[in-house]
């Protein structure tokens, strides 16, 4: 079976650690016997600088013939943040109406939680998130630009078909795993989109009578994450409180370096984008020490989403195998001293 995938490393550490990756698809498509052919985009902000576009204006149409896309990361010094996302990663996820986001939160054996007392194995949820819509939607304005009385505005926009698709995959996943979801929303302040979600909420769970549900404001959630990781299985959120809770969600599990994510078409009709959590990370930028294994974590999810599960089991199981062991190498976001490179030599031992 041969499978086309499309690389965009992006910007800042994007390229170093999807260059990281590659070798590792090499392995397990040797190892694993499919072929695996990835074709690199230099699309980004080095790109916008010199041309004034992040990508080609037929980018989406020619991703669009790829079985899967692996990003790397978005964000430039020199490139204000609402250009980079809006231009590249954004027209991706809902041109290709990417609209499950899942982003697991795992606290490995052997990693440090800033948590006290929580070890390898007590903390593992996933959050799945609303991911072309809701407060991300491109619908707003500003007026009267430099008077006292200039105004922005910017709408969210939830529709049932979105909040609905989001929801059931949250459920359908709880039945897989421990069987409770827990919603996240802000409806005691906002009484349209987010009563509108809790009600589709109530809809939906009445067709899985087994799974228990819980509904959090998102304040109380993001202190919840901290006060009691352990007890949540299935997190499901609009697009910008998923954001913000998967970032709390990788800090409690030890690092931004380790939290994977894939941006999920449905039907199958377009490819779907399998990114790590974390962006560019500028200040580290050239250094070689980002951590890669958000990145080849987020490849053994693309792995999954090909129906190549062995191999990524296999690139799981490598990562859980190198993060338990006390003597492997570890980047300095994990406590230790060796760069990117070691780590995926070593990493490329266990698979
Ligand atoms: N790895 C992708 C990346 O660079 N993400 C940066 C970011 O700001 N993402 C915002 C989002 O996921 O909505």
């Amino acid at each position: 079976m041969a499978h086309e995938v499309a690389s965009i490393p992006g910007d800042g550490i994007g390229p170093e650690v999807i260059d990281a990756a590659q070798p590792v698809f090499d392995d397990v498509s040797d190892r694993f016997g499919f072929e695996l052919e990835l074709t690199r985009y230099d699309w980004g902000s080095e790109r916008y600088l010199e041309s004034g576009s992040m990508m080609p204006d037929d980018g989406l149409a020619e991703l669009a013939g790829y079985d899967a896309i692996l990003l790397g990361a978005v964000g430039h010094p020199d490139v204000p943040d609402h250009v980079t996302l809006n231009n590249l990663l954004l027209p991706i996820r809902k041109g290709f109406d990417q609209a499950v986001c899942k982003r697991p939160a795992i606290l490995f054996d052997g990693v440090e939680s800033p948590l006290e007392g929580y070890d390898g194995g007590d903390i593992d949820f996933v959050v799945y998130r609303e991911n072309t819509e809701g407060e991300y939607a491109d619908v707003g304005g500003q007026e009267h630009p430099g008077h006292d009385h200039e105004v922005a505005v910017q709408s969210a926009v939830f529709t049932r078909t979105g909040t609905e698709r989001i929801v059931r995959a949250a459920f359908e996943a709880a039945t897989e795993r421990e069987g409770r979801v827990t919603s996240i929303t802000k409806s005691n302040a906002q009484a349209h989109s987010m009563v509108f979600w809790d009600r589709i909420v109530e809809d939906v769970s009445a067709e899985y009578p087994d799974v228990t549900v819980e509904r959090l404001l998102v304040d109380a959630a993001s202190m919840d994450f901290i006060r009691r990781p352990e007890e949540f299985d299935v997190v499901v959120a609009s697009n910008l409180f998923g954001d913000i809770l998967t970032d709390i969600g990788a800090i409690i599990t030890g690092s931004m370096g380790l939290a994977p994510s894939a941006n999920v078409n449905v039907t199958g009709e377009y490819p779907s984008m399998f990114e790590p959590v974390h962006g560019s990370a500028p200040d580290i930028v050239g250094d070689g020490v980002a951590n890669p294994l958000a990145t080849i974590l987020s490849a053994a999810m693309l792995f999954d989403h090909l129906g190549e599960s062995e191999a990524g089991d296999a690139v799981w199981t490598a990562v859980t195998d190198q993060l338990a062991d006390p003597d492997a190498p570890r980047t300095p976001d994990l406590g230790g001293t060796a760069t990117t490179a070691r780590v995926v030599e070593d990493l490329r031992t266990r698979i």
